[in-house]
């Protein structure tokens, strides 16, 4: 995959992307992350990048000329057409799982990152295909939640994650909640690990874990159960949790 974001401030990515699973992943030509700015895309001496809003108000409106170039630039780079072009802006979708599985199919996507009050509307109309939001809350800028959406979509590629965990195991991907994982110390200041994980009983530790797993879900997020895919097992087990816990 090759993901190429625009932001005015591309240093933001240097921590977030030069560590861990996702630097890795670029090490081993997984992805290819190229972040470009807007600015250099401008023809006046200031290289202005933003303007007042037209019909007045507070804030400054990030000028479409840098944006469209930019992105131009790199759909030209990719040569070929129907790369998505999605903003980042808390207008947007609500980003979630699903959303990070339909752009890991994706062999190209282009971010841009969104500041100050907005972005011209006709970037949005004519360049844009998407927009995306992380969240019910307003950041400073597009930047931490781009930085989100590449972590959640990286680690979904093919080969990214190894031994370290499987990505088709993620609780939101099976519609449950993790269940509690323990290591050693077998005993923590006096706090034990539940005995069933010592027992070497594999198939008594999976059935304890999905009861976790399903306890949990039903005490914190009934609604994702609501719409999990069960086996029969599993089906079965909730509605024993449930009479035992005094769900309805
Ligand atoms: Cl994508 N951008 C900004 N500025 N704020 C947000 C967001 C995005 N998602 C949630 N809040």
């Amino acid at each position: 995959m090759r993901i190429d974001i625009l932001s005015l401030f591309p240093r933001m990515f240097e921590g977030p992307f030069g560590e861990s699973i996702v630097k890795r992943a670029v090490d081993r030509g997984l992805v290819s992350i190229q972040v470009h700015n807007p600015r250099e895309h401008t023809h006046d001496r200031h290289h202005t990048v933003d303007d007042s809003p037209y019909g007045g108000g507070d804030g400054m409106v990030m000028k479409p000329e840098p944006i469209f170039e930019a992105v131009e630039s790199v759909t030209g780079l990719i040569g070929r057409e129907a790369v998505p072009v999605i903003l980042l802006t808390p207008q947007g979708r609500l980003f979630s799982h699903d959303v990070a599985q339909e752009l890991s199919r994706e062999p190209n996507l282009v971010l841009v990152c969104g500041h100050y009050e907005g972005v011209d509307e006709r970037v949005i109309r004519h360049l844009v295909t998407d927009e995306i939001s992380i969240g019910e809350y307003v950041l400073t800028g597009g930047e931490l939640a781009a930085m989100v959406v590449v972590d959640a979509v990286v680690r979904l590629l093919p080969g990214v994650l190894g031994s370290e965990g499987s990505a088709r195991d993620d609780s939101y991907a099976r519609g449950f909640l993790e269940y509690p994982q323990y290591t050693r110390p077998r005993v923590y200041r006096g706090w034990e690990v539940p005995e069933v994980l010592l027992s070497g009983n594999h198939q008594e530790i999976a059935r304890w874990r999905s009861e976790e797993a399903i306890e949990r879900t039903l005490l914190r997020r009934p609604d994702l159960l609501a719409k999990a895919v069960l086996s029969e097992e599993e089906r079965s087990l909730v509605d024993s949790i449930k009479a035992r816990r005094g769900f309805n």
